[in-house]
């Protein structure tokens, strides 16, 4: 009988790292995630998917564990003896990243070497090639230097976790071509979901959209709005993860859809959804705004779409629409992708109403 392939997952609570565990799952593979001892449950985005470890069927397992821990990620390695390695585990916020650097870079960059050394003996002692994905940023083009972004543009960090990626992404490419790693850096734009956190612009806006229609918020505070994106929906870009761990020879790629677009036209699209005008509800406030801005990101996927033959699915309007329907399905409100008509304008209003009084 032939064993099932294992996979090792850094971030595994995370936006990707449940998407990415539930894409392993379909194609049979057992994941072992490492997740961090928190005190409230953190595990919302996997839930679905975990099984009690008891059940001879069980295959998803979770283990404690911090990227700032050297000795338990050596630990786990040793103990999981998986093939492919993804890590995906991070303090991934741009903004937070300025107001604390140490860990960021910590977790970040350190967090990466902390699991190449520990690769790098266990491939040496076992004589077994495990596969390594680096979960690396368009962050790290920053101050572009190319438009489009590009494999080989060069890197211009302008946050402290921008810098931890592009060290994470070097150091990557230096054990590949040190030890012989099969080391992957997949350079992914910005990829969003229903599962995105929160405080990340675009689910900050299709929340507000949900929470204002049901009456629980009245304004949407943002930062700068004239910075632009090439956002893609998050289960496309897990897909190419596992496509780069496939090849016959370790490289890197780029995953975006090869557009851009504003805050302004994510407003526009998100508020339309729901028959409001966003310019209504906006206002600016300078605490989000950061120390040094990326202003524009723009990919060029040619690499990932002849080589891995990687294409995203989903548009730009299809993403922004899909998020603020789960939204407000997630608030109790009713959404347009049913048979239901626009929404009605005047109960947002009433409801806007009930809140204020
Ligand atoms: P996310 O939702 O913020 O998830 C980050 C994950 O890392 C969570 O599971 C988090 O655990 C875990 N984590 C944080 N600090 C850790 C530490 N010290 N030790 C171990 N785990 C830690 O991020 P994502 O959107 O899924 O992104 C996945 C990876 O891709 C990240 O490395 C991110 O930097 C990178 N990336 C993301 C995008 C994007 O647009 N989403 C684009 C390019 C690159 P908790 O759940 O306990 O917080
Ligand atoms: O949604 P964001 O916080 O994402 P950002 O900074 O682009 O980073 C995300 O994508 C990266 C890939 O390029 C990942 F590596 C990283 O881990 C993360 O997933 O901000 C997007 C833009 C920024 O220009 C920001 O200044 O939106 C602008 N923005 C405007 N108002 C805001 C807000 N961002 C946030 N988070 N909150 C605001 O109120």
């Amino acid at each position: 009988m032939t064993q099932r392939k294992r996979a090792l997952l850094t971030g595994i609570t995370g936006q990707d790292g449940s998407y990415l565990s539930e894409f392993l799952l379909e194609k049979g593979y057992e994941i072992h995630g490492i997740m961090r001892r928190t005190s409230t449950f953190n595990t919302d985005r996997i839930d679905h998917i975990y099984e009690d470890p008891h059940s001879s069927d069980a295959r998803l397992f979770l283990h404690y564990g911090d990227l700032t821990d050297g000795t338990t990620l050596r630990r786990i390695l040793e103990e999981v003896c998986p093939q492919e390695i993804y890590n995906l585990g991070a303090q991934s916020h741009v903004r937070v990243s300025f107001d604390s650097p140490e860990y960021t870079v910590d977790s970040v960059g350190m967090g990466t070497l902390r699991l190449l050394e520990a690769l790098r003996d266990y491939q040496q002692r076992t004589g077994e090639e495990v596969r390594f994905y680096q979960a690396g940023s368009s962050e790290m083009f920053g101050l572009v230097q190319e438009v489009p972004q590009k494999e080989n543009t060069p890197f211009y960090p302008r946050s402290p976790y921008a810098c931890a990626k592009v060290y994470a992404h070097w150091q990557t490419i230096n054990y590949r071509e040190s030890y012989n790693l099969f080391a992957c850096n997949g350079i992914l734009f910005n990829h969003e979901s229903p599962r995105r956190g929160e405080t990340f612009v675009t689910r900050k806006v299709t929340r507000a959209v949900a929470r204002i229609v049901a009456g629980k918020q009245k304004k949407l505070y943002l930062g700068n709005l004239d910075a632009r994106r090439d956002w893609g929906y998050a289960k496309d870009y897990v897909r190419a993860m596992w496509l780069m761990l496939q090849q016959s020879e370790p490289e890197d790629y780029v995953v975006a859809t090869g557009e851009t677009h504003s805050i302004r036209e994510f407003l526009d699209i998100a508020f339309t959804r729901v028959n409001l005008n966003w310019q209504d509800y906006v206002e600016i406030d300078p605490r989000y705004f950061r120390p040094a801005e990326v202003e524009l990101l723009l990919g060029d996927p040619t690499k990932a779409k002849t080589k891995l033959n990687w294409e995203p699915s989903v548009t730009f309007k299809q993403l922004v629409e899909l998020m603020v329907d789960a939204d407000l399905e997630a608030i109790g409100q009713p959404c347009q992708n049913g048979n239901g008509g626009p929404l009605d304008h005047a109960m947002i209003r009433a409801n806007m109403t009930s809140f204020v009084s």
